[in-house]
C-alpha cells in the first residue's frame, strides 16, 4: 500500500475504507517530536490521496492519545528555531486533509495532544480523557491552535480558565461543553471510532469531503460568506451521480449504491 514505508514513532494500518494512525512513543507518553508530526502528516497524506480510503481515525493508546509536544525537545529551543526552524510545520497538513479524520482519545490529551486531537473533524472520548492546555505551567502558551480552537469549541469563559490555569478537563465536562463529540467507555473506544469511520466511509466520496470542506468554512469564516459557499457545494452536488444513486435509492427503498473511486 501507499503507506508501507516504515515508521519510528507511529503505527499505520487499514481496514477496509478506513486507515488507522495509531502514535506509539510509549517510552514519552506519546509526546509529538519532530519525527512523528512528520510521520503522522506523511501517513496521513498517504491515506489522503488514495480513492479506496474514505475515513481516517487518529488514536493513541490506553494512557495518552498524546501528552504534548515533547518537553525535552523542545527546552533549548531557540526562538530562531521555532520560527525559521518551522517547527511542526507539518501540522498545517494535517489541518488540510480532504478525508474526515476521527480523533479517538483515551488518557491524556494535553497541550499539542489536545491540539492534534482538536485539528481533527471530531473527537471521541474514552471516560479515562483527560484534556488540557498545560502550557502556561511551562512558561509558553499553547502553539499549535490551542488558544483558537479552545474558544471555538468550548467558549472563551471555560477556554480561557484552561489556558491561563492549565487545569485539566475530563471526559464529561468535555461533553457537556462541546468539546468531544460523545463519550465511550474506554474499553470500546477503537471499536466505536472504526465503527463510526466506516459509516462515513462507506457515503459518497465527493459528499463527504465537500460536507467536511463546508463544516470547516463554518469554523473559519462568517455565517454569510459560510452560506453563500454551502450553497455553491450544494449545487456542485447534483454533478455527481452519487446524488441521483442516493435519491433513486431512497425512492426505491433500498441501499444506495455510491462508486467510491
Ligand atoms: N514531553 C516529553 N516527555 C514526556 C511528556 C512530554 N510532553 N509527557 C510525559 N513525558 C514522559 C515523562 O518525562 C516520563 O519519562 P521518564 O520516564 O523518562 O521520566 C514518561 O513520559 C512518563 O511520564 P510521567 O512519569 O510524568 O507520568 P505520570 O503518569 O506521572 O504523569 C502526565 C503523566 C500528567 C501526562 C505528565 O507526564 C505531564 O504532565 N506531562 C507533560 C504535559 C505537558 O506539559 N504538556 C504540554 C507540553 S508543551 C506543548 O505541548 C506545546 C505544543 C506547542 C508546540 C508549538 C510548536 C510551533
Amino acid at each position: 500500500t501507499a503507506n508501507a514505508e516504515p515508521t519510528e514513532t507511529i503505527r499505520v494500518d487499514e481496514r477496509g475504507r478506513v486507515g488507522i494512525i495509531t502514535l506509539h512513543r510509549p517510552e514519552a507518553m506519546n509526546a509529538l517530536n519532530r519525527t512523528m508530526v512528520r510521520e503522522i502528516a506523511a501517513a496521513a497524506r498517504a491515506f489522503d490521496d488514495r480513492d479506496d480510503i474514505g475515513a481516517i481515525v487518529l488514536t493513541g493508546s490506553e494512557r495518552a492519545f498524546a501528552a504534548g509536544a515533547d518537553i525535552k525537545e523542545m527546552a533549548d529551543l531557540s526562538a530562531r528555531d521555532a520560527y525559521v526552524g518551522g517547527l511542526f510545520a507539518e501540522f498545517a497538513e494535517i489541518e488540510r486533509l480532504r478525508t474526515p479524520v476521527i480523533a479517538a482519545v483515551a488518557g491524556y490529551a494535553l497541550g499539542g495532544g489536545c491540539e492534534l486531537a482538536m485539528a481533527c473533524d471530531f473527537i471521541l472520548a474514552a471516560d479515562t480523557a483527560q484534556f488540557g492546555q498545560p502550557e502556561i505551567k511551562l512558561g509558553i502558551l499553547p502553539g499549535l491552535g490551542g488558544s483558537q480552537r479552545l474558544p471555538r469549541a468550548i467558549g472563551k469563559a471555560k477556554a480561557a480558565e484552561m489556558v491561563l490555569t492549565g487545569r485539566t478537563m475530563g471526559a464529561d465536562e468535555a461533553e457537556r461543553s462541546g468539546l468531544v463529540a460523545r463519550v465511550v467507555a474506554a474499553d470500546a473506544l477503537v471499536d466505536d471510532a472504526m465503527r463510526t469511520a466506516e459509516t462515513i466511509a462507506a457515503k459518497s466520496l465527493p459528499a463527504v469531503y465537500s460536507a467536511k470542506e463546508s463544516l470547516q468554512v463554518a469554523w473559519e469564516s462568517t455565517l454569510a460568506e459560510g452560506l453563500r459557499f454551502e450553497r455553491r457545494s450544494f449545487a456542485a452536488a447534483f454533478a455527481h451521480e452519487d446524488q441521483s444513486e442516493g435519491m433513486r435509492a431512497f425512492v426505491d427503498k433500498r441501499d444506495p449504491d455510491f462508486r467510491h473511486r
